[in-house]
């Protein structure tokens, strides 16, 4: 894979610029640490997938967003959000499904949203917001944008219907749009190489005529040149691609599980060797751009941020259950449709002809 290596450098000549984006991996690192420990204590609700040892795929393409382009992933999504700008605080209090959350307290850990920032989610199905960021690159042409969508998925929903579906009209129809997939080996416990009949998922790409590529994922600048130049490609020429970014996850899928079933000690340990953070530093420090006490003083600040997060998502009130419903139906007369609840009728719900039926 031909690399510009100039490019891949360029963070590296700006030391401020450089030092920020270890500073946004650092927190997402202390940030998914403590969402677990929060997770174990009972006041994280539902599912909580964890993107540790993903920092550099994430924090990589998401950093070479601009104000037009649009950003889509998966359910393993707190390190998107973070990476997008939305505050610490607010995805915190997503997760204990508070009022002062990112999506107010009704989505939670895998449905974050950011509109302002043109984070359009967090999705739960396996690969089924790949055609619906592929109807976000059509609206861009269609309202002749210069802009691009991010589609982050993992390696599991490359096998999924949808992902063939939405590279296939992406192509077709030559939309601004960079498929990323963040393959960390696993789909849950089913290895790449068991699920996937070709395993170089980016080869895929050629069923359809795109380019595709494959990059280190746990080599921040390479996913930032990588995704800088498809994203700028789609923006410029309006032309698709899919961008594989290798990685692992060093915990289980998610915190129900341990992640030790179906993988080795050793191959975990390979992995930690090339964690994309301590990698990341290393290289930092060899252009001396960072030194022993800044990176202290980095942590701190990071693990004090997530701490007040903490705190204010545990401070903030719930929602109120009276709206639980709002923003799930279109019509509004969904309100009457459940004012007529019973419990104690056969079919849950009073028999009468409701009006909004008529
Ligand atoms: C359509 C669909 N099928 C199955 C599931 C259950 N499920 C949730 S996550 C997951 C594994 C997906 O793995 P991958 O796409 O590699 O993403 P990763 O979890 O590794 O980030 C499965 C099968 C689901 N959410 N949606
Ligand atoms: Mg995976």
């Amino acid at each position: 894979m031909a690399r510009a290596v100039d490019e891949v450098h360029d963070v590296l000549q700006d030391g401020e610029q450089a030092l920020r984006l270890l500073r946004l991996m650092l927190l997402i690192r202390r940030f998914e640490e403590r969402a677990e420990e929060q997770y174990t204590r009972a006041r994280i609700g539902g599912y909580l997938h964890l993107a540790i040892g993903e920092e550099a795929a994430n924090v990589g393409s998401i950093d070479c967003l601009g104000p037009d382009d649009y950003l889509f992933t998966s359910y393993r999504d707190h390190a998107a959000a973070l990476a997008v700008g939305s505050s610490p605080a607010a995805v915190m209090a997503e997760l204990f499904g508070k009022v002062t959350g990112v999506a107010r307290g009704y989505g939670g850990s895998m449905h974050l949203l950011d509109v302002d920032r043109r984070f359009l989610g967090g999705w739960g199905i396996v690969g089924g917001h790949l055609p619906i960021a592929v109807g976000a690159a059509l609206a861009l042409d269609y309202r002749d944008v210069a802009g691009a969508v991010l589609c982050q998925f993992g390696d599991g929903a490359t096998n999924i219907g949808a992902f063939h579906e939405a590279l296939n009209l992406a192509a077709v129809w030559s939309l601004p749009i960079v498929f990323q997939v963040i393959n960390n080996l696993y789909g849950m416990g089913t290895s790449v190489e068991q699920s996937s009949a070709e395993p170089e998922l980016y080869k895929r790409a050629c069923a359809y005529r795109m380019h595709g590529e494959r990059v280190d994922g746990n080599d921040l600048l390479a996913v930032r040149e990588a995704a800088g130049r498809l994203l700028t490609r789609a923006r410029e020429e309006s032309r698709p691609a899919l961008l594989e970014t290798t990685t692992y996850r060093f915990r289980g899928h998610s915190v129900a599980d341990a992640g030790k079933a179906y993988r080795t000690a050793e191959e975990l340990a390979s992995w930690r060797e090339r964690d994309p953070i301590a990698r990341y530093a290393g290289l930092l420090r060899e252009h001396d751009l960072l030194d022993d006490g800044q990176l202290e003083s980095m942590r701190k600040e990071v693990a004090d941020e997530v701490s007040e997060a903490i705190r204010e998502a545990a401070a903030a009130p719930a929602p109120d259950l009276g709206g639980l419903y709002e923003n799930v139906y279109g019509d509004e007369r969904w309100r009457e449709q459940f004012e007529r609840m019973d419990t104690a009728a056969p079919f849950g719900e009073r028999m009468e002809t409701r009006s909004w039926q008529s």
